[in-house]
This record gives C-alpha cells, structure tokens and sequence, in this order.
C-alpha cells in the first residue's frame, strides 16, 4: 500500500549511531563490523528516510586532526548532496570518551567542563553549517552513583551556566539553533541529572534562554521510570517545548532497550502516534518537526538485519499512523467519544466572564449538585480502550 512506503514528506530521520551500532554492549563484544556513515547515508535514503543525525564523534572519530576531520566531512556532505538527504538535529558526545566518566557540563573538574563547552561549541559549528536548526543534549554522564560524591546545587549551577553558555553563542554566532534536552533517568550513570520530562521542564524555566531551550524527549526513557510517554509529550507541546523527539520501543522499566519503534508498548505507540498526526481532539499545539527513530538494531542480528529494523521503525510508524486515522474516522469512535464526554473537558469550567462570587451563588453547582448520580454514571472508557485495540489488530 502506498502510504506505507515511506517518503521524504514523513520526515523520517535516524541518528547515524543508530544503525551504525557495532551492538557491543557490557557483557559481549561488538556482533557487526563498523558502518561507514556515507553507505548509512545511502542506505537510509534508499529506504525512504529524509535525513540523519549525529553525535560529532560519530562522523569524526576521537581525536581526528584537522586534515581527517575536514575530510569525513567532506565525503559526508557529498552523501548528502547525491542523496538530498538533510540534517535537522546534530548533538555531542559527552559520554564515550574517559574524560567524561564523571560529567560532561557537570563534572567536578573545571577544566573537563571547559573542555566539554568547547567540544559543543566546535560541533555546533558544523550543525550551522549543514543546516541544523536543533542542537539536543543529552547529559547521560551529568550524574552520579554516590550521593556525597556531588554538590547537587552545584551540579544544577554548572548545568544551567553551560547552557546559558552555549545559548548565547548560538545567538551571537547567529546559527539559529534551538537546545533540546533529553531527559533520562538512569543508564549510564546510576542517576542522571534531568530524569524526566517533568524535571527538565522545571529546569528550563530557570535559564536565562528559556525561550530557546525545549526537550527531545525518547518514548524509552519515560517508560524507564514507569511514565508515560504520551502524556509527556503532550505537556511538553502545551508548553511550547516539544522541539524534537526520540521514538524507539521499551517493554518497561528494565534496562534501556532501544527496540524498533512499536516493539514494546504497541498501545502506548498508537497513542503516540495519535497524537503526533492527528493533533489534540480539541486542537492547540502540534508537532510538525522530524520523526526521529533513536534505537538500537538488536545484537543478534546481522548488517541485513540492521536495514530490516530501519525499514521495521518507519513502516510500523505509518501503519499506526493508518490505524490511528480510521480510529478517528470511525463513526462509532465518534459516538463514544461523544458518550465519554471527552469533548467537554475542552469547554471551561467558569463560564464567559463569570466569576468565583458567581460560582458560590450558582445553587446548582454544589448545594443542588447530585454528588451521588454524578458519581454512579459510567466513564466510557473502556469502550474506546477496545475500539483502539480492535482497529490496531486490523478487526475494524
Ligand atoms: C541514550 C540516548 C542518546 C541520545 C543522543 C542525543 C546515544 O539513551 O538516547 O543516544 O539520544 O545522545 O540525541
Ligand atoms: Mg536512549
Ligand atoms: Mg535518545
């Protein structure tokens, strides 16, 4: 069916580290050989994707010269050109390399968060110069394991210092680049600072740049600290801050999967997808940025496997795309909407103009109110909760 063949109008993108992970992981050694980021280029376009992401390191490796660097570059800009693939979001590794072990933006040692500014600083460069618009940081070392071994004030300090920092050289470099926070609880470090949407949200209200700082958040790292995702990204739209997204799947709070979008909590997916495409039921804010896919191809499988998932994440997508369109289309959806009231939780509870004075002297809200018949009536919900699961296993 065609509108399951992906196209560039989808906005279909993969960070480069995705597909290109060799699948080591703390107890065995690398499954796959090393995937030039120039055939992940092709490849990706071939599939249907629009674009890619990377971290520095993953075009340049550690520790290049300038003549290297310039050079991966170079060939990773012709992929580009001969594919019309585009770059919408680059980031920084902050977490691979020693120096990192303690902190990026946030480690006791001065000198390495100096260090770190300037490792951003130099990739942001390159994001601007390939047309980035989104510079997300994920801060998977800005953390700790023991309690006493961080001045948790400080660690926020430092934090918000960096990215105020790096905010101001945006601006004043004119790059145009807004900040998207990832949020994560835990994996690598025993407690990551940020640990979900909700404390980044907090924390974003306090730097002097709010405006240009906004959240990526990843459907896996919610469903790590038991959350859900949906709800998540519906606060994040309200508040103007859904600026880029994570889609992958997870089975729970257990280690991080990474699995193929949609092969962990497929209802949770639906939702998500719900939400991306078809908007709000009563409107407001909508995301319209890239699709990005942020998962990892299992380790069991071989470099055939690895196009399989990446065509896996996108298709899946576009089917539930499918189903959450013919959900909303479906008469009888409608019509138990309409039975679960969702459409009046749109309408304000004062009405136009009135008061609190006018609500005391509403008889009708309180000292008439029948408490008892409105707490006997039915919600509705499972109702819907059956149609979503019949039109996503295809009965309707
Ligand atoms: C880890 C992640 C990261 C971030 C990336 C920034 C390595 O769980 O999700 O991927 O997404 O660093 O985009
Ligand atoms: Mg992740
Ligand atoms: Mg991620």
């Amino acid at each position: 069916m065609s509108t399951r063949q992906p196209t560039r109008d989808d906005k279909f993108t993969f960070g480069l580290w995705t597909v290109g992970w060799q699948a080591r992981d703390p107890f065995g050694d690398a499954t796959r050989p090393a995937l030039d980021p120039v055939e992940s280029v092709h490849r990706l376009a071939e599939l249907g994707a629009y674009g890619v992401t990377f971290h520095d390191d993953d075009l340049i490796p550690f520790g290049s010269d300038d003549a290297a660097r310039e050079q991966h570059i170079k060939r990773f800009r012709a992929a580009l050109e001969e594919t019309g693939m585009v770059v919408p979001m680059a980031t920084t590794n902050l977490f691979t390399h020693p120096v990192f072990k303690e902190g990026g933006l946030t480690n006791n040692d001065r000198d390495i968060r100096r260090y770190a500014l300037r490792k951003v600083m130099r990739n942001m460069d390159l994001a601007a110069e390939l047309g980035a618009h989104t510079y997300v940081l994920w801060g998977g070392r800005e953390g700790a394991e023991v309690d006493t071994a961080k001045d948790l004030k400080a660690a926020l300090d430092r934090y918000r210092e960096g990215i105020d920092t790096l905010a101001q050289y945006s601006i004043d470099r004119g790059y145009g680049l807004r900040f998207a926070l990832e949020p994560k609880p835990n994996e690598p470090r025993g407690d990551i600072f940020l640990p979900t949407i909700g404390h980044a949200l907090g924390f974003i209200s306090t730097l002097e740049h709010a405006d240009m700082v906004g959240l990526n958040p990843e459907v896996g790292h919610e469903q790590m600290s038991n959350l859900n995702f949906t709800h998540g990204i519906a606060q994040a739209l309200w508040q103007g801050k859904l600026f880029h997204i994570d889609l992958n799947g997870q089975h729970g709070p257990k280690f991080d999967q990474d699995l193929v979008f949609g092969h962990g909590d497929l209802l949770s997916a639906f939702a998500t997808v719900d939400l991306l495409e078809n908007g709000f039921p009563s409107g407001g804010p909508t995301y319209d940025g890239p699709r990005h896919f942020d998962y990892k191809p299992l380790r069991t499988e071989d470099i055939d496997g690895v196009w399989a998932s990446a065509a896996a994440n996108m298709r899946t997508y576009l089917l539930l795309k499918e189903r959450a369109q013919a959900f909303r289309a479906d008469p009888e959806v409608q019509e138990a909407l309409t039975a679960a009231r969702v459409a009046e939780l749109a309408r304000p509870t004062l009405g136009d103009g009135e008061s609190y004075e006018d609500l005391l002297a509403d008889r009708s809200a309180f000292e008439d109110f029948d408490a008892e018949v409105a707490g006997a009536r039915g919600g509705g919900a499972v109702r819907l909760s059956q149609l979503a699961v019949e039109h996503l296993l295809g009965a309707r």
